[in-house]
């Protein structure tokens, strides 16, 4: 066996993708997320597929309580975290600023910011404990420019950009890498879930181009993790050939 992978948000999209690559390579996993129907299916998929250890951790990273409790049920071998996947987040809402609704924004900074800040803090010490670790922070492109009706969800990915760059900095010395990985416009159940359900709202991002794909993101994020101890990937932006940045778009 390899390492032990702990990723967030691991029911759908980057994190089912990055579950199924890790596994694929002989790494043991723990997967988080908030429906545990789907953990379980994923826990069981990869076990028959791959023959891998699945520790699945059912619990929403907008709560404090809730997350430090679930990690620190982890106990013996399932507290060797060899890299930690910080991936759970969503956008929510699609509002000019002056439109925009409080329980959009307030779910995009708890989840996006502080939920990986509390898991981040709950898995940092178990990374000092053996002096070494990866930590893979999931940004955007939109924590790189802001665009229109992109405001609160654009700012919690500027704080991933923020976060990430100063956890590179305490960190040192500690044997901790940390990756930030940014993408554009990937098709999973992102838009979905901004546009509150709406699918057909959802498919037409993806309309006239070929967006990037989960397993794109997950290929990606899994060569981070297979270079030599000395060497760390800090930031990475990824879009597909049709997407120059989030302003840029070459549909058909
Ligand atoms: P999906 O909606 O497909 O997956 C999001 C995952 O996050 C789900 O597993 C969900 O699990 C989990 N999640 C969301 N909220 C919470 C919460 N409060 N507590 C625990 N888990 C949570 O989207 P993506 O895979 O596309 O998104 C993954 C990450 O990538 C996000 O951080 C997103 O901002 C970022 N991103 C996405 C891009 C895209 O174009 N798709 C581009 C750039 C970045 P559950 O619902 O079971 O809790
Ligand atoms: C998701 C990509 O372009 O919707 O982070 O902001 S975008």
């Amino acid at each position: 066996m390899n390492k032990l992978i702990m990723i967030t948000g691991a029911t759908s999209g980057f994190g089912k993708a990055c579950a199924d690559i890790f596994a694929k390579n002989n790494n043991n996993l723990i997967l988080t997320g908030r429906r545990n129907d789907r953990l379980t299916e994923v826990k069981q998929e990869l076990i028959s597929k791959y023959g891998v250890e699945v520790l699945t951790l059912c619990f929403d990273v907008q709560d404090k309580e809730a997350t430090f409790e679930a990690i620190s049920s982890m106990k013996g071998s399932w507290t060797a975290v060899d890299v930690l996947i910080n991936n759970a987040g969503l956008a929510s809402g699609f509002d000019k600023i002056q439109d925009g609704d409080l329980n959009d924004w307030e779910r995009m900074i708890n989840t996006n910011v502080k939920g990986l800040l509390y898991v981040s803090k709950a898995v940092i010490p178990l990374m000092q404990n053996r002096h070494k670790g990866h930590i893979i922070n999931i940004g955007s492109t939109a924590g790189k420019e802001v665009y229109e009706k992109g405001n609160v969800y654009c700012a919690s990915k500027h704080a991933v950009d923020a976060i990430s760059k100063a956890m590179r900095v305490d960190l040192l010395g500690e044997g901790i890498k940390v990756t930030q990985v940014c993408p554009g416009a990937a098709e999973t159940e992102f838009s979905e879930v901004r546009f509150h359900g709406d699918k057909q709202k959802a498919k037409q991002v993806y309309n006239g181009y070929t967006p990037m794909t989960a397993e794109n993101i997950a290929e990606v994020i899994y060569y981070t993790t297979t270079l030599p101890e000395n060497l760390c990937i800090n930031d990475l932006v990824l879009t597909s050939v049709a997407q120059a940045n989030s302003f840029y778009i070459k549909r058909d």
